[in-house]
């Protein structure tokens, strides 16, 4: 397993020789008939808290598609759930709270991370151990939400479009702010720790929705916490891939928050990311996810240009550059990994 090609080019070390390595986020999910049809009468949370079908899912999109890494099937508000507070994650919305983090008091109500908590992760660690075991050499990524975007669902108690609530709270009432997102780096640093103990390879830490952020807030009042999260898993052997969407202007920063590889969403071209970044940094991205709805002569110009502009950086991981929509036909991307995976001397 150590020597998978994936985990080569994330640690910045690619084989010439070898194919292009490729994952896509949401590779697991609505896109699979297999998961509809698994996920039937089952919550989403519940189905990622019980291990047969947190595996299964996860193992879904390799058996199909032939990517070269499994995502963790999991939310990043599962951890939240893992200590107690009320949210559900609802068909066609997504994460909702049912009391939403605004006041000293609620703050102060947050519970403590200690034994339940990680006894409550126990779920977590036998799915990784599940995964790793179907999976044979094929890498498994864990992952966990940022400190901010998983206090964006917090405080403003469902998925929003700007966020106002929690970054008027952080220029508000900067003490509280600082509370809440040193308590969630904890939650999901715990998290991220227990998937790799238990047998993940990689970690990547999801902040979508940092870009809503200037640099100069990050700066202030985020990158300390998501440093924070990542850290928990520093000791470990395994590269800590960092991504946010629409956040070109905040990509070393968020490299100084203590990543290794950084992910990048398709408004950024990765040579322009690598200009950018200190040298040697490896990437991960960045197909547009509207090529998988055009033609297929589209669709592998820019699957071409990704790797063309990924060449120059020590280690490439193709992905695209956010989730799998729901709505996509799997056979293409079934045919875009055969697609990448045949363009390995191109790269040489
Ligand atoms: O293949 C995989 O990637 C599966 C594992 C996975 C991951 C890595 C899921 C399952 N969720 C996530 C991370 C996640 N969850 C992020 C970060 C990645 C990203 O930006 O896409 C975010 C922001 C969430 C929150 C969330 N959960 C949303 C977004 C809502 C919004 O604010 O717009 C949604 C829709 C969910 C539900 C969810 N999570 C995962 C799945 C398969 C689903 C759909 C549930 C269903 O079947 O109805």
């Amino acid at each position: 397993m150590a020597d998978a090609s994936l985990l080569r080019e994330l640690r910045g070390d690619r084989d010439p020789a070898a194919a292009p390595s490729v994952w896509f986020m949401r590779q697991a999910g609505r896109s699979l008939p297999e998961y509809r049809a698994l996920r039937e009468g089952t919550t989403m949370l519940d189905s990622c808290l019980r291990p047969d079908m947190a595996a299964e899912i996860t193992v879904q999109p390799v058996r199909r598609h032939r990517v070269d890494a499994g995502i963790f099937f999991s939310d990043i508000v599962v951890p939240v759930r893992v200590a107690g507070l009320g949210v559900e994650i609802r068909s066609g919305v997504g994460p909702v709270v049912e009391h939403p983090l605004r006041t000293e008091a609620d703050i102060d109500a947050l519970p403590v991370l200690g034994d339940d908590y990680e006894a409550g992760l126990e779920p977590i660690r036998e799915a990784v151990r599940r995964t790793v075991a179907e999976l044979g050499t094929t890498p498994l990524i864990g992952f966990a939400g940022a400190p901010f975007t998983v206090a964006s669902y917090l405080v403003e108690g469902g998925p929003s479009r700007d966020h106002l609530r929690t970054r008027a709270l952080m220029r508000d009432r900067p003490e509280l702010w600082a509370r809440l997102a040193a308590w969630v780096a904890e939650l999901s640093g715990r998290f991220l720790r227990a998937q790799v103990l238990a047998g993940a390879s990689a970690v990547q830490l999801f902040d979508s929705w940092v870009g809503s952020l200037g640099a100069a807030q990050y700066l202030e009042h985020v990158q300390q916490h998501s440093a924070a999260a990542l850290a928990h898993v520093a000791d470990l052997p395994v590269p800590r891939i960092h991504f946010g969407v629409g956040a070109a202007h905040l990509l070393p920063e968020m490299h100084a928050a203590g990543a290794t590889v950084m992910g990048v969403d398709h408004r950024l071209p990765l040579d322009r990311a690598l200009e950018l970044l200190p040298a040697g940094t490896p990437l991960q991205g960045n197909i547009d996810p509207a090529v998988l709805f055009t033609a297929e002569e589209a669709r592998f110009a820019e699957a071409r240009a990704v790797l063309a502009a990924g060449a120059a950086a020590p280690g490439h991981v193709v992905n695209l550059g956010h989730g799998v929509p729901p709505e996509t036909d799997p056979q293409v991307l079934t045919d875009l990994v055969a697609f990448l995976h045949a363009q390995g001397g191109a790269r040489a």
